[in-house]
């Protein structure tokens, strides 16, 4: 928990391309609806993305929620890690294949650049697989490295990559 026991809002990005991976993401979302001090906000709706980075590989299926939480940033980390585990996540090639990814985008305003933990997430003003949903639920957040909301980010992403809305929003 933090020490001062304030409630900060977090955005989480999920991506999944291997086996069922509509599956994978509902199965996350629900694995963090029930982690303790973690209460999920907003859903957006989940879509079907071309891969980028490693462009050999299976679409992936996209979302984004947003939580409220008063667990610290790293221990949110190891709560994610351990849903990706769960679900059967081994680490392997970077940027390639897997079951379940589980970033964290924002927490809060927070600036974090530790070994293991960068945020915002060094990549998610480059990829339109996040602002795209990002500005689904929450447009107006501001990125806080380079104070450019995620209406702007988008308004000036070069990534052209297919996203493609697949579900309605569910709330
Ligand atoms: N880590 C550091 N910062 C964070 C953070 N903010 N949130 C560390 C989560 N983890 C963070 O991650 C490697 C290490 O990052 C972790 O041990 C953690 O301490 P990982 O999930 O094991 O490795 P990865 O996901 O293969 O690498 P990376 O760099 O996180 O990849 P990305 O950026 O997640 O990209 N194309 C589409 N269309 N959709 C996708 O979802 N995803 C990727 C993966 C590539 N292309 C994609 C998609
Ligand atoms: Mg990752």
């Amino acid at each position: 928990m933090r020490e001062d026991g304030r409630t900060i809002v977090c955005y989480i990005g999920i991506g999944s391309n291997r086996e069922d991976p509509v599956l994978n993401c509902l199965k996350s979302i629900e694995l963090i609806s029930a982690l303790e001090h973690v209460k999920i906000s907003r859903k957006s709706s989940l879509y079907r993305t071309e891969p980028v980075g490693v462009q050999n590989q299976a679409w992936f299926i996209n979302c984004v929620l947003e939580i409220e939480t008063s667990q610290k940033a790293s221990t949110l980390l190891s709560m994610l890690q351990n849903i990706e585990s769960a679900m059967g996540r081994t680490r392997e090639e970077r940027w390639g294949p897997r079951i379940i990814d589980l970033d964290i985008l924002f927490y809060g305003q927070e600036i974090i650049r530790e070994e293991n933990l960068s945020i915002p997430h060094p990549e998610l003003h480059t990829r339109r697989f996040v602002l795209v949903p990002m500005n689904e639920i929450a447009s107006y957040v501001i990125h806080p490295s380079f104070g450019i909301s995620m209406k702007g980010l988008l308004n000036r992403l070069k990534d052209t990559s297919a996203v493609d809305l697949i579900r309605r929003r569910e709330q």
